[in-house]
């Protein structure tokens, strides 16, 4: 899309601190860090938001998943972390493309509100 920011971001034509790239996903560090490490995973692919994912495009879901893990254990998370999706106005959501915050770091709280 156009106008989506992070949709820029995955095509290299606005800057952001990556940490890991391939032919379907991005991660790269929030410009917002809420924890000592906060890094977002997106897929390249516009998906405005959980509620789009689809049979046809939850398989990058999944490898959002397993990088999420390689990162965690490169990114020094072997203690543990979190993954948050925040999905509309009542979840929070202020980026409307798809995107997944890898936390970690620090001792969490629960619950989360
Ligand atoms: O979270 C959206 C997150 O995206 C929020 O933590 C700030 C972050 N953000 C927004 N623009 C950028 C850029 N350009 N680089 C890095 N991080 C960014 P949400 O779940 O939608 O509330």
């Amino acid at each position: 899309m156009s106008d989506c920011v992070f949709c820029k971001i995955a095509q290299g034509e606005i800057p952001s601190n990556k940490v890991y790239e391939d032919s379907q996903v991005v991660a790269f560090h929030d410009l917002d860090p809420q924890a000592p490490v906060h890094v977002l995973l997106i897929p390249k692919e516009h998906i405005a938001s959980a509620l789009e994912i689809t049979p046809e495009n939850s398989v990058v879901v999944a490898h959002i998943f397993e990088v999420a893990a390689k990162l965690a254990g490169e990114l020094g998370l072997q203690n543990g972390f979190r993954i948050v999706n925040n999905c509309g106005k009542d979840g929070m959501q202020s980026v409307q493309h798809l995107h997944f915050h890898l936390l970690g770091k620090q001792q969490m709280g629960w619950p989360p509100f």
